[in-house]
């Protein structure tokens, strides 16, 4: 009952501040900027074909309060062989922004941005410092052109126990409550990654203090059809309410009272 409460509340307030929804992207042409090779193949939103040394982004045309906190979920399906990945976004630097293809996945040079790549390539042979061929890291050099160097990382994590080419599709949740940003992968009961971070404090925010949301991703030498099938966000409110807010998020997320919210990535860079 009090968790429903919660959710009602949230979402009244959450409407005001305006969302994402996109169960899938039909009747996504009039509300996505679309650069480079990205295109909608409906119900998708096709960042790159199977093709190499592509590069993709799509930005949802609404700015929004990002920097207040926000939760994202959405499914990314890569099928072929292994590509360079997908990032989630947000910047900045206008609707028109796509980095690098290749290990820059796409953000490698969009300023004022901050990454969480899903890289599947191994460049650290290219001297990137790619920690394996497989790994999310959360990227950002403040107002200045984004880098998938690592040594811009603020936190990275191998993941074991699949590659993201599998044959379903990966689902991702991102949670973003000032100081924090924690990344989901399929629903586990904890975060697969935590890194601390103020967005506010990391970026320039365009006017009313707000930040464009999207994708971007990128092929190589190796390559891969790169589709995002479904994408949500919802802006947490302002901070005089934040603390019920993020009481509630937690509560949708599985965090339990009191826990820390951070741990150790299970490898590092
Ligand atoms: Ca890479
Ligand atoms: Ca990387």
């Amino acid at each position: 009952m009090r968790r429903t409460s919660f959710a009602t509340a949230f979402l009244v307030a959450a409407s005001a501040l305006g969302d994402i929804h996109y169960p899938d992207f039909s009747n996504a042409h009039s509300t996505l900027a679309l650069n480079g090779d990205a295109f909608i193949d409906a119900p998708d939103l096709v960042l790159v074909p199977d093709a190499r040394d592509l590069a993709g982004s799509a930005w949802h045309i609404v700015p929004l309060s990002l920097a207040q906190g926000f939760k994202t979920t959405f499914t990314f399906d890569i099928d072929g062989s292994a590509t360079d990945g997908i990032a989630f976004v947000i910047h900045y630097a206008g609707f028109d922004a796509l980095g690098r293809h290749g290990s820059g996945i796409g953000y490698d040079g969009i300023p004022n941005s901050i990454a969480v790549e899903f890289d599947g390539w191994f460049n650290g042979a290219d001297g990137n410092g790619d920690p394996s061929d497989n790994h999310i890291s959360v990227h950002t050099r403040g107002t200045d052109p984004n880098s998938s160097d690592h040594a811009y990382s603020l936190g990275a994590i191998t993941i074991d126990e699949f590659p993201w080419n599998r044959p379903d599709p990966v689902k991702v949740t991102i949670l973003y409550i000032p100081g924090s940003l924690s990344v989901w992968i399929d629903d586990r009961s904890d975060p697969d990654l935590t890194v601390m971070i103020d967005v506010a404090q990391t970026l320039e925010l365009g006017p009313s203090s707000t930040l464009i949301a999207g994708f971007t991703a990128a092929t190589g030498s190796g390559h891969a059809h790169t589709a995002i099938a479904e994408w949500h966000l919802t802006v947490i409110p302002a901070p005089a309410g934040l603390g019920l807010f993020a009481t509630c998020f937690a509560a949708f997320a599985g965090i339990r009272p009191g826990r820390r919210p951070t741990r150790e990535p299970r490898s590092a860079g």
